[in-house]
């Protein structure tokens, strides 16, 4: 989430300058830091959320693997600047539209972690009430993201429509939207970036390309060079960033969300990174070549990136990364007792919220489902 200090420069409006972040400007990392205005409570945040997002990932795969962990895993490791930039970039009345892979976006922007492993344990203190998976998951009430459901890529025209409403309303909201390389190919993504760039729509339109979409890679995805240049088939600028420089992405972002605020249209922007792990937890990745993934992890590693680069610049030192890391072991640990804790749902709620209007999303839920 945005800090002060970032409320600050989007009211100064300054961080606009430059569509593609220092490596199209070119300038140290230090200058690109002060262009955005990102102080060091802002940027320990930053590194927070990525080593968090991190962390989650290997331990919830660990649990999975020993069997403590029910359902599906979907890791978004690797991904974690694309992640962390776009949604650092968006202010609390923002709203995010993301998919099975964001769950980091997610957390950036606001999701309560014991409330997040509460919905993996398919828990009644989980966002769902237990009613769905931990890739099935948003907080639309609080956080402002979309609940993400599986046809890719739905959020993409759902976050058109919010725009359209935060347009006609006069409110000075953005919707940003994720969805995969693969989910470019399909109809529903170029008549909601049509769409929205026919009408003006405050949209910000973000491709996670982690270069495969299950077993398939780019090449044999998009006959064109790169996603961004799309952008220029429905007049809008589109950008390519590497997702292993969280300041790239979160520049673009900025640049995107600012652009989208003061009325001037939506942007597309590609991020792109290595999905590290399968497209879920059953799928060992064998198509992926080994030399390749070696290379993305030891050398386009969007945390130690950025961890090394605060370190370098000053902003951190071994002492306030040690404090990170053990506040967030604390966070997952209390977080995972929270969600043993927390019943099941009441059986005898089953047929309740599907539909708005039976008041059962507005009500405390039941909590008779057997656990203590
Ligand atoms: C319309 C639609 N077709 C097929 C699927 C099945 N499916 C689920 S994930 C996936 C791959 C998506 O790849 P990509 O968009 O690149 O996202 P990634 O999983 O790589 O993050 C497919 C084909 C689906 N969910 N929706
Ligand atoms: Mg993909």
């Amino acid at each position: 989430m945005v800090t002060k200090a970032r409320d600050r420069e989007a009211r100064r409006g300054s961080g606009s300058s430059g569509a593609s972040g220092s490596g199209a400007k070119g300038d140290s990392p230090g200058k690109q830091i002060e262009r955005l205005g990102l102080e060091q409570e802002d940027l320990t945040r930053i590194l927070y959320f990525l080593k968090l997002c991190r962390y989650f990932d290997e331990r919830m795969e660990t649990l999975y693997r020993q069997g403590k962990l029910p359902g599906a895993i979907y890791s978004g490791r690797g991904q974690e600047g694309t992640h962390v930039g776009v949604a650092f970039a968006l202010r609390k009345e923002d709203s995010l539209f993301p998919t099975h892979r964001d769950l980091s976006a997610q957390l950036t922007k606001g999701l309560e972690l014991k409330r997040v492993m509460a919905q993996y344990w398919g828990r009644i203190d989980g966002y769902t009430r237990g009613r769905d998976g931990n890739s099935h998951v948003g907080d639309w009430a609080d956080a402002r993201t979309f609940t993400a459901i599986s046809h890719l890529p739905i959020a993409y025209p759902v976050a058109c429509g919010a725009a359209l409403a935060y347009k006609h309303r006069g409110e000075p909201r953005v919707a940003l939207a994720i969805c995969g390389d693969g989910a470019t190919s399909n109809g529903r993504w170029h008549e909601a970036l049509n769409m929205s760039a026919l009408h003006d729509l405050p949209v910000v339109w973000v491709v996670n390309n982690n270069l495969w979409a299950y077993s398939t890679p780019n090449t044999q995805e998009i006959p064109v060079e790169t996603i961004a240049q799309r952008g220029a088939a429905y007049g809008m600028p589109g950008v390519r960033v590497d997702g292993a420089n969280v300041l790239d992405v979160f520049e673009a972002a900025t640049v995107a969300v600012e652009r989208a605020r003061k009325g001037e249209g939506p942007s597309l922007i590609e991020s792109v990174s290595l999905r590290w792990r399968g497209h879920a937890g059953h799928d060992p990745a064998k198509y992926v070549p080994k030399e390749m993934l070696e290379d993305y992890m030891q050398n386009k590693d969007p945390v130690k990136r950025f961890q090394d680069l605060l370190q370098k610049e000053g902003v951190v030192d071994d002492g306030a990364v040690a404090e990170l890391e053990s506040r967030i072991k604390k966070e997952f640990d209390q977080g995972y007792e929270f969600a043993q804790s927390s019943p099941l749902p009441d059986p005898g709620d089953v047929e309740l919220g599907l539909w708005a209007d039976d008041g059962y999303w507005d009500r405390e839920a039941s909590r008779n489902g057997g656990l203590s």
